[in-house]
């Protein structure tokens, strides 16, 4: 499909930045605009891929912000998402709105402006067009603190509400013992790009002529309208530089046999056993994959790779998996591409433990939030007042 992406906040506009750098690197175009939203000059001003004038600041007329960002107080990115929303309005007039499926707002959801920001600009774009608002949005890790996790369970409400769908990615799931955080972030939106561009990519062009299971953006769109929270699972293995015309003959000859049956099988059971292996891998969160209402499997990759009995056995067994009717697949043809890539998005998933255990430690962190703060304000008082009273405020 074709898509406009807006990112909000520091992680919101890397992992947009990776997003496009991961389209160029395939030669895929499904992003047909790009914007970059923060309330931190000096991030936006690290990014690569999006173009400059469509690198927005906001909040710079507010006290609490000055070009340093929302100090992790989604409050303020809410306050100044709203508040500078014509300036951001203004910039997505550039989005060629007729050749867009829809939107994709991506943000991470521990700090503030993301935070804040992204569920208020989903909204906006709610009521101004009438093309689909999915949501990415990226979960702090436990390590992060109560903070994060109060931050990241009231947005996911918000943001969940605000959009037709939202993907989420779990940093906790993905972190990685000994990375820097920089480096850590680094890869992990490598990975959130790979798995993102690999499923919304599919449909972009009208690839019916080339492959017969061609996807069509319209089973996407179908299996993101489920509202919700959906996860994305993913694998891929390299393609032999051997075509498989010759691959064909060679079994010819080493088997006797007249046509390529063996290479066939060989196709099936590698589509059908790239499917498994994603959806029993690492998923972009954590799921119960039975509680998915629909998915959708995209199959990507140089169409000589292709299996359409594969395809037909892959979805069969995701439907077991699932136990639901509702798994659609397809092929997403790329000639040329080195790996065969198989994306499934497993949509509105209810059973979320990573999402539970977050609301928890929200729900500890805002009683610790306000203990604190009374007891601060009772040691202030303490400090302040004379212990025997006698003395009056002026
Ligand atoms: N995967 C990933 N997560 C990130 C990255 N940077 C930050 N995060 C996560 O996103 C959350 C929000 O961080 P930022 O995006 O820096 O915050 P912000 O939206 O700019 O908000 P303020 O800085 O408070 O204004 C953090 O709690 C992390 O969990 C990144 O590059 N990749
Ligand atoms: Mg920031």
């Amino acid at each position: 499909m074709n898509l406009a992406v807006i990112g909000f906040g520091n992680a919101g506009g890397k992992v947009v930045d990776k997003l496009l750098a991961f389209e160029e690197d395939t030669g895929r175009s499904l992003w047909r605009f790009a914007l970059a939203v923060n309330s931190a000059e000096i991030d936006l001003a690290k990014l690569d891929h999006v173009p400059r004038d469509n690198r927005i600041l906001i909040g710079q007329t507010d006290q609490r912000v000055k070009g340093r960002g929302a100090g992790a107080d989604p409050e303020v990115g809410a306050d100044i998402a709203r508040r500078d929303h014509q300036e951001i309005e203004r910039a997505m007039d550039g989005v060629p709105i007729h050749d867009i499926d829809g939107f994709l707002v991506v943000a991470g959801l521990g700090g503030g402006t993301g935070s804040g920001g992204a569920p208020v600009i989903a909204e906006t774009l709610h009521d101004r067009y009438a093309e689909p608002v999915y949501g990415l949005g990226i979960l702090p890790s436990a390590d992060e603190g109560g903070r994060a996790a109060f931050n990241a369970a009231r947005s996911l409400t918000s943001f969940t509400e605000a959009t037709e769908n939202l993907i989420c990615f779990d940093n906790d799931t993905w972190r990685q013992h000994g990375d820097s955080v920089e480096m850590g972030y680094e890869r992990t939106n490598e990975e959130i790009a790979r798995r993102v561009v690999t499923l919304l990519a599919a449909g972009e062009l009208d690839g019916s002529q080339i492959s017969e299971a061609a996807m069509d953006s319209s089973d996407v769109k179908r299996t993101l309208a489920t509202g919700g929270v959906s996860s994305i699972a993913f694998a891929s293995s390299e393609v032999e530089s051997r075509t498989r015309e010759q691959r064909g003959l060679i079994n010819r000859f080493t088997n006797g046999h007249e046509e390529s049956g063996p290479d066939e099988n060989d196709l099936t059971m590698k589509i059908h056993g790239l499917v498994r292996k994603a959806v029993t891998s690492r998923l972009t969160v954590p799921a119960e994959i039975d509680s998915a209402e629909r998915s959708l499997i995209v199959v990507s990759g140089p169409p000589s790779e292709f299996s359409q009995k594969g395809l037909r056995r892959a979805r069969e067994w995701l439907e077991r998996e699932t136990d639901s009717v509702e798994v659609l697949a397809g092929d997403d043809p790329r000639e040329g591409a080195d790996r065969l890539s198989v994306a499934v998005l497993l949509s509105n998933v209810t059973r979320v433990d990573r999402i539970d255990a977050l609301q928890d430690q929200a729900v500890d962190a805002k009683s610790n939030i306000q203990q604190q703060a009374d007891t601060r304000e009772d040691e202030i008082n303490d400090l302040i007042t004379d212990d025997a009273g006698e003395l009056d405020p002026i």
